[in-house]
């Protein structure tokens, strides 16, 4: 009988199971919030090129390129790159092509600082770094600029890198004269890019420079002594630099989200995550600050099983604790993609001892089904992006959140559909977590441009630009997805269903 209370409930159910699913494959328009900033990152050594022009000493990666250029995909290197260092005036025109807010780029510790030290300024690197600045806010385009992206100074290295303690003062004089030389007109600082990436790759897994492999060890030590230089800096631009300049700095913390394969799986899955990116947000924004509690048992156990007389993973003294806790105006996250994670009786002995990973008792996979990219570990799976942030915000309070990476590689194509997927998709579950709540001021695509994807060369591509590395020019030109980021800027809109005419040239708005 129509009208009848059964039915209401059986037609109701209907619409709401319709609209749900309507929902999903249709995408409404979505607003970005008011304010917030929409830009691209690249970072010095991925770039520049001009390897040893105009007094600039070697850095990690040039030694690394050079000692044994076949460690790195074809052969390639970063001697040209993009040859930023002589087209940085093209660089801003794509910025303003794209309409950006900002870019984000990173100094070369060793172009600027031949010696490593501030004994001496090398003139002809800092006019670079002016000339690229200025050239950005004559089009009102800020700088963020990365303090470290991974090239440290040679001469550093051989005198232990980020394992010798003294690292704390070289970075923290470098970074006084970066903040003199340019905090007049960069308001946004990071300190360091990706502390994971540095110590765990570069000195645990061998898959950075300088590819050390002491797992267990170095990675550990690095993680601290790195925590200490980045707090030192953040407390001297606090006191000696704000006052007068007025901006805001912080840390760059790559976070992967981990899924456990089952709720009985979700213990080995917090372990891991602790051990991954909480090592350098706990200290940062709990509020106890410190490593993670767990892993400072987990390591201190294994160590002692061992026969170690203390634990591999150092302590910070009471002061540091303090120092470090705190030492950020916000998270800076870069994220890419998930991994699945179990515990079981497998993982004992499978990995090497000890190590890092040994340490944790996990195993870590992508699952085959999930949709890749031109780049093995970068697969997409928007809902883990969701998690993260929902995660970051129960966990640390709701921090201001900066996302200063994410993106995805291709071969070299124009028309990247999938990256406009990709792209789509995690704008889209960002803006589901703002509406829960979070705090996110910035996005930042990686990357304006393809380029020195580290060991895999020039083979994986992130760019929005396509970078012709045949061409003596390096020309750039824009895929598919910078007609599609640029008019998600301009109209300050996700649409699932704008389609860009790619026979038109990318061309400069008025006011850019
Ligand atoms: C970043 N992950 O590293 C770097 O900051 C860039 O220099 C690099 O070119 C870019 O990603 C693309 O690889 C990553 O945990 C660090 O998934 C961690 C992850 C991914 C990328």
């Amino acid at each position: 009988m129509l009208g009848s209370p059964q039915l209401l409930f059986y037609v109701a159910c209907f619409v709401l199971a319709e609209s749900k699913v309507a929902n999903v494959n249709r995408h409404e328009a979505r607003k970005f919030p008011d304010g917030m900033l929409l830009g691209a990152a690249t970072a010095s050594y991925q770039v520049e090129g001009a390897w040893d022009e105009d007094g600039k000493s070697e850095n990690i990666w040039d030694t690394l390129t050079h000692r044994e250029p076949c460690v790195i995909a074809e052969c390639h290197n970063g001697d040209v790159a993009d040859n930023s260092y002589h087209l940085y005036k093209r660089d801003v025109e794509m910025m303003r092509e794209l309409g950006l807010d900002f870019y984000r780029f990173s100094l070369s510790w060793s172009r600027i600082l031949p010696t490593s030290f501030p004994d001496k300024i090398n003139e002809k690197g800092v006019e670079y770094y002016n000339n690229l600045i200025d050239e950005m806010l004559k089009y009102n385009i800020q700088p963020m600029v990365t303090l470290y992206h991974w090239d440290l100074p040679q001469k550093l290295q051989d005198m232990g890198g980020w394992a010798n303690p003294h690292i704390v003062d070289w970075f923290t004089d470098y970074s006084r004269v970066a903040f003199e030389l340019f905090g007049d007109r960069v308001k946004y600082w990071f300190t360091i890019n990706e502390p994971r990436e540095v110590c765990y790759q570069g000195y645990g897994s061998a898959s950075m420079a300088p590819l050390f492999t002491m797992s267990g060890y170095a990675d550990y030590i690095c993680s601290k002594n790195l925590l200490v230089a980045h707090a030192k800096v953040y407390h001297m631009y606090n006191n000696e630099f704000r006052p007068t300049q007025g901006g805001t700095i912080g840390i760059v913390v790559s976070m992967k989200w981990y899924e456990p394969v089952s709720e009985e799986h979700a213990e080995a899955a917090e372990d891991l995550t602790q051990f991954e990116w909480g090592i350098y947000a706990n200290p940062i924004f709990s509020k106890t600050g410190d490593f993670p509690q767990v892993m400072k048992e987990k390591v201190a156990a294994k160590s002692k099983a061992q026969g170690f007389p203390r634990s591999r993973l150092p302590e910070f003294t009471p002061e540091e604790i303090e120092l470090v806790k705190g030492s950020s105006d916000f998270l800076a996250i870069n994220h890419y993609t998930t991994n699945m994670v179990y515990r079981n009786e497998s993982v004992f002995g499978y990995h090497a001892s000890p190590s890092y990973y040994d340490d944790i008792d996990v195993i870590l996979y992508t699952d085959s089904s999930w949709e890749g990219s031109a780049s093995p570990w970068l697969k997409v799976i928007p809902w883990g992006f969701y998690k993260l942030l929902t995660k970051i915000r129960e966990d640390y309070d709701n921090p201001t959140i900066f996302i200063t990476e994410n993106g995805f590689s291709t071969r070299q194509v124009l028309v990247d559909d999938d990256r406009v997927s990709y792209y789509r998709q995690y704008l889209d579950v960002m803006l589901d977590a703002i509406e829960d709540g979070s705090d996110i001021r910035v996005y930042t695509a990686w990357s304006l441009m393809d380029n020195f994807e580290w060991l895999q060369g020039y083979t994986q591509r992130f760019g929005l630009y396509e970078v012709d590395y045949e061409s003596p020019d390096r020309t750039r030109t824009p895929r598919k997805a910078a007609y599609v980021y640029k008019e998600i800027i301009r109209s300050r809109t996700l649409d699932f269903h704008y389609e860009p005419d790619m026979t038109l040239p990318l061309t400069i708005d008025e006011g850019h």
